[in-house]
This record gives structure tokens, sequence and C-alpha cells, in this order.
């Protein structure tokens, strides 16, 4: 029997006995969305500034995206890969042009992706780069996010990640983010096959590395025969103010991930983009999904990148984003409150002026929910504030007051 959820207390208390306690929200039970704005069981709006983790960069439920969805959910939502389809090839087709690349491995989740990614990478070392079988060596970045699959989570440094889930997968090089020595350093150890990389670190705080890091990183890479993955599945789709958080510095990856607002956040969809000279060492049965590439996938992701470009979601986000940091900046040379504020294009975030256990960053975005802004803490004292690319100037200085005036009223 399905219940209708009456008011707040009760969802909470149903996911609280029956859903596996794999997080901890924020006291706010969503039931409505539309652009920017969120809605409450209890009918209060809020100014969604996390996007689900940048997935919903188009705006909650956008019509060109949902009816997208709602056509081909009438046609055809699932054929497998024993067959062929009307919707694949053109998808595939639409996303190596849009994205510049060969080809496309389509898979539904951004961990699946990397995970792709990394058998890619691996096969493609023994196969083309001639790395002994199970000697390569990917190198990673200390205080990555990846994902969640047991492989992931075997390079992550964070504990609560990693805790207990091991034995751990072997073959990654742990390197900090932003320092090139370090990347020489490992580049010159044997056996190493790839680079995977966040362009910026969401996750770890939203870690913006030096001008000219990713370019001389990618350009190290290709000297040494390695493939510079990036991971875009939080920093592309437009987030960063370019289309790809890459393309700041004209660097096309070798291989390229993409997930969350591939979809709009409508459908889970994510992609592996590389040239025929990587991508051809997949062979059939060696790799594959389900739901990967899947028609209703197929069309959705279509309307969500077509409304990237048509409504200039790169060209908002970096707009916007300079105007947050102007106003975040002013605000903290008022503050003692707040140390920082970091990020490109609409991903930023707040440093709070406190040790990284205290509340403080959780305590500010309870209060910011109380007066309608949602946003939650990445780790410690950093708040990520991520709203859908679609925000006009107007809501954008909106938000930075609401965000102003309650963090004042923490002084
Ligand atoms: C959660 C974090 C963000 C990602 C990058 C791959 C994935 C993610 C750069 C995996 C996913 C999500 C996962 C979600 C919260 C969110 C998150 F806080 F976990 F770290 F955004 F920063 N690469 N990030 O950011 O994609 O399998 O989730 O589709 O797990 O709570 P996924």
């Amino acid at each position: 029997m399905i219940m209708t959820i009456e008011n707040s207390q009760e969802a909470i208390n149903l996911e609280n006995k029956y859903g596996a306690h794999n997080y901890h929200p924020l006291p706010v039970v969503l039931a409505r969305g539309e652009g920017v704005h969120v809605w409450d069981v209890e009918g209060k709006k809020y100014y969604d500034f996390l996007s689900a983790y940048s997935a919903v960069n188009q705006g909650h439920c956008h019509p060109r995206i949902v009816n997208a969805l709602k056509e081909q959910a009438e046609t055809l939502t699932l054929t497998s890969r024993a067959f062929y389809n009307d919707t694949l090839g053109s998808y595939e087709k639409y996303m190596s042009e849009y994205f510049g690349f060969d080809k496309i491995l389509p898979m539904n989740t951004g961990a699946e992706a990397v995970e792709t990614a990394i058998k890619l990478c691996r096969k493609w070392a023994y196969e083309k780069k001639g790395i002994a079988e199970n000697e390569a060596k990917i190198i990673v970045c200390e205080d990555n996010f990846h994902g969640r699959t047991t492989t992931i989570i075997s390079f992550s440094n964070d504990p609560d990640a990693q805790k207990n889930f091991g034995p751990y997968t072997p073959g990654f090089i742990k390197i900090p983010h932003n320092d090139i020595a370090a990347l020489k350093a490992a580049l010159s150890e044997e056996n190493v096959a790839g680079f995977l990389i966040e362009p910026i670190q969401g996750e770890a705080g939203v870690f913006v590395p030096d001008d000219g890091y990713l370019a001389e990183a990618h350009r190290l890479c290709t000297e040494a025969n390695v493939l510079f993955i990036a991971d875009e599945v939080q920093t592309g789709i437009a987030r960063t103010g370019e289309l790809l958080a890459c393309d700041y510095e004209n660097v096309k990856p070798d291989v390229l991930i993409l997930g969350k607002a591939v979809s709009g956040g409508v459908y889970p969809v994510s992609a592996v983009m590389a040239d025929d000279r990587i991508m051809e060492v997949i062979k059939p049965g060696q790799h594959g999904s389900t739901f990967g590439g899947n028609p209703l996938a197929a069309k959705v992701a279509i309307a969500a990148l077509e409304v990237v470009k048509d409504e200039n979601l790169a060209e908002n986000a970096k707009h916007l984003g300079e105007i947050f940091r102007e106003r975040m900046n002013v605000f903290i040379a008022k503050t003692d409150l707040v140390n920082a504020v970091r990020g490109k294009g609409l991903l930023n975030a707040i440093l709070i002026n406190d040790t990284e256990d205290s509340s403080t960053a959780w305590d500010i975005c309870v209060a910011l929910k109380e007066n309608g802004l949602l946003a939650k803490p990445t780790h410690g004292n950093i708040i990520r504030f991520a709203p859908p690319l679609v925000m006009t100037e107007e809501q954008l200085h909106d938000c930075c007051d609401i965000i102003e005036r309650t963090i004042t009223a923490f002084e």
C-alpha cells in the first residue's frame, strides 16, 4: 500500500525506519521543483543552491527535457544492447560531435563511467602502450572524489569513504592536486598508464588549481604517453562557466568522463568519450551495462544538452559566478565568520572561520534553510554553493542577500 506523505516529519520517519542510513540530509523534505526553486511538503519555497550536486544545471523539471522523457517513455524505453535501436546511433553521433571525440561509451552513473575509464585506460596500456599485464598504474590526486564503488574508494584518502570496505584494488599512485613537480615524479615511475583528475576538486571543497596547471599536466602526460583522464562529472556541462572546466586551458583530455547534468537531473546518464586510438581496444562482450545508452537516456541527454547551448548556460554561469564571488568578497571584508570564497562559474564554496570539526557550517546551512535557501557543507567548515545555471542576476542577488543576512546573524 503506497502511503501519501502528510507532513515532512512523516517522510523523515519513514526514511529513518525503512532506508539505509547512508546519508545525513538537511532536515527538509522536498516535494516539487521548478527552475531554481524547490518546495517542501508544507509548501515552503526555497532557492536550490546545490542543484543535486550539479546534476540539475538546467533547472528543476526543465520542460524540454521532461517532454523528451515523456515522449520516449510512451514509445520505447529499453531494448538492451542485444539489439540495435533507432535512437542510440544518433545519440552517439550527437555526443561525439558535441564534445569533439570519435566515440562514446554510454553508461548510467558517474561512478560507472569512472570505472569504465579505468578499465579503458588499463586495456589501452596493455594492448597499445605495451605495459606488462596487471602492472598498469594510474595516477590519482589526494582528496579526490570519483564515486563510491570498491575500486574508486580504493584510491580515496577519505576514511569515511574507505574504512572497512577492503580489500582494496591496487594499481594507483596518489599525488597532491595542483602539484606539477609531484606529477613529474609520478610520471617517471614504471608502468604509468593514466592520470585521473577532477579539473576542480568538488567534494574536497572546490579547490581550483593554479592557472596553467591543467595544460602543463596534460602536456607532461602526452610527453610520457600517459592518458590524461578528466573526470568532469561535476565540473562539466557548463557548471564552471565553460562547457568543460578543461576548456579554460584548451585541454582536450584523452578520456573524458561525464555524468550528472548530461541529463539535467531527469534520468541517470553518464558517458566516457575518447578517440578511436583508445576506444578501439574495447571489443564486443568486454564491457557494458543493461541500461547503458538506452533510448530514454539518449533522448533526455540530447534535450538536456540542447538546453545548455540554446540557453547559453556556460556564459550565464561565468557571468553570475563573477558577481557571486565579488559579492562574497565584499561581505568577507566585513565579517570574521567567513575566511574566503573560491570557485569558477557557478561552482563555488565559502570557508567558514571555525575548526574543521565545528558544527558552524552545518548550523549556517540549517539557518539558510529557514531563510529559504538550500545548501550543504562539503567537508567540515566548507559550504558549497552551486545553484542551477538558469538563475537570473536578480535571483542571484536575492540569494546573496539571504546568505549575507543569515551569516551575519551568527556573529
Ligand atoms: C554522493 C560528493 C559531489 C563526482 C565526481 C564522479 C562522481 C561524483 C567528480 C560519481 C559524484 C556526487 C555523489 C553524491 C554526492 C556528490 C558529491 F559529495 F559525493 F562528492 F558532487 F561532490 N565524479 N558526486 O562528484 O557520480 O556515481 O554519484 O553518479 O555520493 O553522495 P555518481
